[in-house]
């Protein structure tokens, strides 16, 4: 589209909305409008792709998630409609920023974090891969809370990011669908002998869902996402006269559940998972049939994706459809539910595996409980005569009064995978060994990958420049092609053209930094990154604990000939992860104290950024130098902000935990700090309990300093939280190994800083990790589940740039 042509589109929406002219327009009105013309560029092929799969009867997949994490979608759609050039460059003309405008618009966070971004580098990968594949979850009406800090502590308030409406979604009124909840259900045996339910008392909401565009990389692909939003059903208003009862029915999709890992017994959580899996099902399910197809057929031409446990109902919900609705035989039903649905797991921490107790299922999904007991019970008696009593009673899937959804999940799905080599081997192993013995075949890992179209051009243009001019634009879909970099690794132009592009970038978010923390810091500093959730197992308190030994070290020897360094932090806590709020406000004081201290002549700076999200992410990223991957071994379940810093140009230190493996594989020992223990060491000092962190401390002086400062007044306003660190560390035995891999980190911290010194070769070890990060772009982890679990094709051919530069 040509400059004029927008410019046009542009003045002609601002017109019909607002009737102002271009030159009146505030940011808020000309991202609207904008918005609206990028929408209506691909509503043509949006309804063309929905029409073409329907004809060519292609086989889609459906993902369905809790949480999406979409972040802000202006400036990824213009760059997948091939429009972002032309938008900037009118922009510039007209004497606007192009980010100024989108900036304005609303982080859809709807989604705690790694889980829910995956889901939204896959929905981009599906839709630039030609793949026809949706997403289907939770039109929440707060997202995740905005965190603020107040004396340090972290403080949430509601995101309310719906307030201004959302431009990118559509209301589909007519393809709503009715939720049934509670009531009694009897079983009342037919004419034929076959059992029925018989539904008493009970109630009925309504999924009205919400449909996104998830517009491919230049292919006219537009896949769906499709967020549900609970309403009153037409017929019962009457039921919800009063504005209480309104309320308590609105409250179903009201907010995000905001603990990433926990939200053990909550009824709401409960009936939102119900809502969203029985709503996207019954949908898929009313698709099919207009395909005339047979239902014994339906794997041929749908895919269920099980993202995590949330919703792993869609087992028996579709069991529910295709027995009470459909009249199917069970064994057939089973046999086509099984094909049909696939399952990740995301983490090994116990306590993200849910259950819930069998009264609430009774309670809230009673025709589901049922069917989950006979799911059960035919599970035992299936596998009697092969496996041993106890292994069956392990893997059932309702054990001491609980439904174990995990269960559910891989007793129904034909494919069941981990998120990187690591830990898929560790589900195999320990997690989900019993589960391993009876279905060897159905378990396989899937490396999570990223959006490398959002993660290096969206986010870091000075570097993408670089880039296109040194090895062509192709990395944008065929990822590997970065590899090409490497022929410049002692190139002494290209290493400088980084060097500038990283600068451009800190200098970018030393201004942030400085106009939203008061703080100053100097651009040539090392920054040293650490952006995820905050989890101890997460450990940024050994993060912490490196810095308050530099801290020591400038405090004794001021001209210590350390290059200055800025550590930066993004992380939300849970609400109610109190330990985990205990540790933000102890990074929150030690900035105070290293900030402020004069005698450390500004060698070192902490700056906790507040409410961490994709926007943020997309900020400090390019701006990064260091990556902290620090989890204790085998507790990260793949990590992906290792993947996004790596293909940014930070330099790595990390545990071998996790995706770290692999980046270490894909980069070599020398462009990589790798430090601590290893998972096997890990679960050894488990077997042989063993461990002792005081002994650690004990004969550690440097080690003793760190830990003492928690408790003796060197930290100032910590003194109950530096008493539960502290205790953390030496009374309850340190759970994480902290006090172990300290030693080792800061060796490795000190190696970084060597390596930094050296400019040269610092850069041709930056220049190696974006050179090897194009293996870690979602388009090939999406192709592997396409292929290997979802057996989707492409509807139309994936288009090709030509590529200037050659091996
Ligand atoms: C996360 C894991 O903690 C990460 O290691 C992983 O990279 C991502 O999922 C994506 O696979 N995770 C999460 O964000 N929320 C959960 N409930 C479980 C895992």
């Amino acid at each position: 589209m040509e400059k004029a042509t927008l410019q046009e589109l542009l003045e002609s929406r601002l017109k019909d909305i607002f009737s102002i002219e271009i030159a009146e327009a505030s940011p808020q009105e000309l991202f609207l409008a904008l918005a609206n013309v990028v929408k209506s560029c691909y509503a043509n092929d949006w309804s063309q792709t929905r029409k073409n799969l329907l004809v060519e009867q292609q086989k889609q997949a459906y993902y369905f998630s809790i949480e999406f994490l979409p972040g802000k979608l202006l400036k990824s759609n213009l760059l997948n409609l091939g429009l972002l050039d032309t938008a900037e460059e009118l922009f510039e003309e007209l004497s606007f920023s192009l980010d100024e405008v989108a900036e304005v618009e609303k982080d859809m966070a709807l989604g705690n974090g790694g889980l829910g971004r995956l889901a939204s580098c896959f929905m981009d990968s599906l839709a630039s891969l030609g793949l026809p594949g949706n997403g289907n979850g939770i039109r929440y009406n707060y997202g995740l809370f905005k965190q603020k800090f107040v004396d340090g502590h972290q403080v949430e308030l509601p995101d309310d990011w719906l307030r201004a409406g959302n431009v990118w979604e559509v209301r589909k009124e007519s393809k709503a669908v009715d939720i049934q909840y509670g009531g009694e259900v009897y079983l009342i045996e037919d004419e034929n002998g076959r059992l029925r339910p018989e539904r008493h008392g009970g109630y009925v909401w309504r999924a009205v869902p919400y449909d996104t565009g998830m517009v491919g990389y230049q292919n006219d692909m537009i896949n769906t996402l499709r967020l549900w939003s609970v309403e009153v059903p037409a017929a019962e208003e009457a039921n919800y006269a009063t504005i209480e009862s309104r309320r308590s029915l609105e409250d179903l999709t009201a907010v995000l559940y905001p603990d990433d890992s926990n939200e053990r017994g909550k009824k709401t959580r409960l009936m939102q998972e119900y809502f969203f899996v029985s709503a996207g099902i019954q949908s898929i399910v009313r698709y099919y049939l207009k395909l005339n197809h047979p239902l014994t057929m339906m794997s041929e031409k749908i895919a269920i994706h099980i993202n995590d446990t949330h919703p792993a109902l869609c087992v028996s919900e579709l069991m529910r459809l295709l027995l009470d609705d459909h009249d199917l035989p069970w064994e057939q039903a089973w046999a086509i539910t099984v094909k049909v649905m696939s399952y990740t797991n995301h983490t090994i921490m116990a306590e993200a595996l849910e259950k819930w107790p069998i009264d609430l299922f009774k309670e809230v999904i009673p025709r589901n409980y049922q069917i989950i007991e006979e799911i059960d019970r035919r599970y035992l008696e299936e596998y009697a005569e092969v496996h041993e009593a106890a292994l069956l009673n392990r893997t059932r899937i309702i054990i001491n009064g609980q439904v174990h959804m995990a269960h559910l999940a891989i007793i129904g799905s034909h494919s069941v995978n981990g998120v990187a080599k690591l830990h898929s081997d560790l589900l195999k192993s320990v997690v989900l060994h019993d589960f391993y013995l009876i279905f060897p075949e159905r378990f396989n890992n899937k490396t999570n990958g990223i959006a490398q179209r959002r993660w290096m051009q969206l986010a870091n243009q000075p570097l993408s420049k670089v880039l296109d001019t040194t090895i062509g634009k192709s990395w944008r879909h065929n990822p590997q092609d970065l590899q090409l970099l490497k022929n410049y690794q002692e190139d002494p132009t290209v290493l400088q053209r980084l060097a500038d592009a990283k600068l451009t970038n800190k200098q970018a978010l030393a201004e942030y930094i400085q106009q939203t923390t008061g703080i100053e810091v100097d651009p040539t500093a090392i920054f040293d990154v650490q952006i995820k959730r905050l989890h101890a197992y997460k450990r940024q308190l050994l993060n912490v604990m490196h810095i308050l030994k530099l801290y020591f070290d400038l405090k004794d020897e001021p001209q210590a000939p350390i290059h200055p360094r800025v550590f930066i932090f993004g992380a939300k806590a849970a609400p109610s992860y109190h330990y985990a709020k205990a540790i933000i406000k102890v990074i929150n004081e030690v900035a105070n104290l290293i900030n402020h201290d004069p005698t450390i002549n500004d060698k070192l700076k902490v700056v906790f950024l507040e409410n961490y999200n994709v926007t943020l992410a997309e900020r400090i990223i390019p701006a990064a130098d260091v990556s902290e991957q620090i989890s204790l071994a085998s507790k990260e379940a793949s990590g992906t902000s290792n993947m996004k810093l790596m293909l940014n140009g930070a330099v790595t230190i990390a545990t071998l935990d996790g995706a770290n493996i692999e980046i270490r594989d894909a980069i070599g020992d020398e462009n990589i700090a790798i430090f601590g223990l290893t998972e096997e060491e890990v679960y050894a000092y488990y077997a042989q309990q063993n461990y002792s962190a005081y002994a650690f401390y004990e004969e550690d002086p440097v080690l003793q300093r760190v830990v003492n400062a928690f408790i003796d007044g060197t930290i100032p306003n910590i003194e109950r939280e530096g008493r539960e660190v502290f205790d953390s560390l030496l009374k309850y035995n340190d759970e994480y190994f902290l006090l172990k891999d300290f030693k080792s980190y800061c060796d490795a911290q000190y190696r970084v800083d060597l390596a930094y010194k050296d400019q040269q070769r610092w850069q041709a070890i930056s220049l190696m990790n974006i050179a090897n990060a194009g293996k870690f772009s979602a388009d090939y982890t999406v192709q592997n589940y396409a292929d290997d679990i979802w057996q989707i094709e492409p509807l139309y051919a994936h288009v090709k740039e030509p590529n200037s530069a050659s091996l």
